[in-house]
């Protein structure tokens, strides 16, 4: 009876994710190199043209190059990392996926590569140039809104296999508590699909129909509301994979115990509730959203933080319990004790440290009034390479610097240890004094995407030619991290192969063989919970859009 194995029966920590697993993980990461690449780099012109140091070649436009950057670095880099990752996770931790389960991980993985390359070919013949969260009325060419279709819908397949997965597992060993990890990848797989049945609505009935000029209006409000359904739930799609090494991972590389394996389960729990009803906290300034509903979803916004909130609580919990382990005595002290020289502590430890000025940010943007100083300013870009630029990716280099290796029968070596660190250190820098120049330009009432050169040079754009300057400088110190990283990522593929290959760190809980809670597990119950939240939410507002009159939108229907 399989209810009475011990827990240790079913997982071995010496477990390696599967061989052909890792062919389809390895898969995702070569997107994921290519697109920071790629990324990068219009990243890089982008901060020279803003700064007046650049005029693009060949008619290329600002705005086409910052829809490049947008879509290929928080869409498609991250979208394949989020696969690869969480199918190397449940490889590792569930055991090897079947076959029908990895053939699903490739249909979703040649999905998304098939409507990426029909996006970018878009984006580059100037006909898709609407920044990747589209807003209308900027219209873009159908074959961009059908090839961004398509990376969801690929998505979902591979999702699919990754869910199956899971509850096979659960089925199997029946009574048990699933892995952590696997829990932490369906609470995450649950909420993007939840979520992006949003983006697939406005997608399908509203942008494809418009831009085939099948109806000649577009219903503005709606799209938006529609996007922000999605879009707020996309920046803990992108958070939660870090947070699953952070809870779950890194205390194994300090060679100690993760702090709480039911609080962690309760905080994604909390993200599944409370991602989603909150996206009208991007709409705070626009007209058509009545201010009580408004209201409410910044109170649900100041709910998702606790989760967050309960994070750090953990990681401070680990860090310094594992200080005191090794003598600390003073209050911070044992804040000197950590690895400083293992990489795969040092890179999400670093982006840690950004996500407290990026998490006290994204407060202050939720604040209500505050919201006004800030909104469609600059800051609002520091804050976001300040979460998904730095504390996210960092997290995703430090995996990718034990996966690959894992993956590939390699071992990190001193030399690839170290250009992981120069890795952090150069990023740390490049992004610290960018996004500190946008935090500081944006409080001045710099906009978000226009140009210098859009303002001339002259009066108010004076004051914030010191911030463009700063921003350039750390757009070239990022771009020069970038090189690194597609370096090492070639290091870690190639190399001599070793007896021993690189271990995939998973670690054991304080409160590992606590009574597992029950209804953290029943899913019926879960999602019942979360649409509950999203029709409060969002019932009222949406239903006003359809019946109300909006100024400049009177008598829309869904287009
Ligand atoms: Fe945000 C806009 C509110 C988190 C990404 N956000 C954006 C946009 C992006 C983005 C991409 O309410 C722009 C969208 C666009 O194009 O228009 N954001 C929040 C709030 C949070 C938040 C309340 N954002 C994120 C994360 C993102 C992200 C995470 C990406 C991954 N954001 C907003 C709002 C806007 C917005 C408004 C709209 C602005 C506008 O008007 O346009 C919260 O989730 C933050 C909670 C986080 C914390 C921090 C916890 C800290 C931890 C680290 C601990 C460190 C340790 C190490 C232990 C409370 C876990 C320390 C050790 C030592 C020794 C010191
Ligand atoms: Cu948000």
């Amino acid at each position: 009876m399989s209810n009475n194995l011990s827990p240790d029966k079913i997982f071995s920590p010496l477990q390696k994710v599967g061989a052909k697993d890792a062919k389809l993980v390895l898969a995702n990461m070569y997107w994921v190199i290519f697109s920071l690449f790629i990324g990068g780099t219009a990243g890089l012109l982008q901060t020279l043209v803003r700064s007046g140091h650049l005029e693009l070649p060949f008619g290329i436009g600002y705005y086409q190059l910052l829809t490049l950057h947008g879509v290929i670095l928080a869409l498609v880099l991250t979208f394949f990392f989020i696969m690869g990752f969480q199918i190397a996770i449940l490889s590792k931790v569930c055991g090897p996926l079947s076959r029908s389960q990895r053939k699903l991980g490739w249909t979703g993985f040649w999905l998304m590569t098939a409507g990426t390359l029909m996006s970018a070919a878009m984006i580059a013949l100037n006909e898709a140039t609407v920044l990747y969260t589209f807003y209308a009325p900027l219209q873009a060419h159908a074959i961009h809104y059908i090839g961004l279709t398509l990376v969801i819908v690929g998505t979902w397949v591979s999702v699919a296999g990754q869910l199956m997965k899971y509850f096979s597992w659960k089925k199997e060993f029946k009574g048990h508590k699933t892995p952590l990890l696997s829990y932490m990848t369906a609470v995450n797989n649950v909420m993007w699909i939840v979520c992006t049945i949003g983006v697939a609505v406005t997608v399908l009935f509203q942008f494809i129909p418009w831009s085939l000029g099948w109806v000649d209006r577009i219903n503005v409000s709606l799209s938006r509301t529609l996007f922000w359904y999605f879009g707020h739930a996309l920046v803990y799609f992108w958070l939660l994979p870090a947070y699953m090494s952070w809870y779950a991972i890194i205390p194994k590389i300090l060679g100690t115990k993760g702090f709480s394996d039911n609080l962690a389960r309760m905080s994604f729990v909390l993200f599944l509730f409370f991602s989603i009803p909150v996206g009208i906290h991007h709409q705070l300034v626009e007209p058509g959203i009545d201010a009580f509903w408004k209201g409410l979803q910044v109170v649900l916004t100041f709910m998702v933080i606790i989760p967050s909130l309960m994070t750090a609580f953990s990681l401070f919990a680990v860090f310094e319990t594992y200080g005191r382990n090794r003598g600390a005595k003073g209050l911070l002290d044992w804040f000197k004790k950590l690895p400083w020289k293992d990489a795969r502590f040092v890179l999400p430890f670093l982006g840690m440290l950004f996500f407290i000025p990026g998490g006290i940010g994204g407060i202050i943007n939720a604040s209500g009034q505050m919201n006004q100083m800030i909104h469609n300013t600059i800051w609002v870009v520091g804050h976001f390479h300040i979460t998904v630029g730095a504390p996210v990716i960092l997290t995703y280099f430090g995996v990718m610097l034990f996966l690959l290796p894992h993956l590939t029968g390699r071992k990190i070596t001193k030399q690839t240890n170290n250009m992981a660190l120069y890795l952090g250190y150069t990023w740390t820098f490049g992004m610290g004094i960018m996004s500190l120049a946008m935090h500081f330009a944006g409080l001045r009432g710099a906009p978000r995407r226009s140009t210098y050169s859009e303002y001339g040079g002259a009066g108010i754009a004076e004051e914030w030619i010191t911030y463009q300057v700063m921003q350039a400088v750390g757009g070239s110190f990022l771009f020069l991290a970038i090189i690194i990283a597609v370096i090492l990522f070639f290091k870690l593929m190639t190399g001599p192969k070793a007896d021993q290959p690189e271990v995939f760190p998973v670690a054991e809980m304080m409160d590992q063989n606590a009574p597992q809670t029950k209804w953290v597990e029943n899913w019926r119950l879960l999602i019942i919970i979360t649409v509950f939240l999203i029709l409060i939410a969002y019932t009222v507002p949406i239903t006003q859009m359809f019946t109300e009159n909006i100024p400049g939108a009177e008598g829309y229907k869904l287009w």
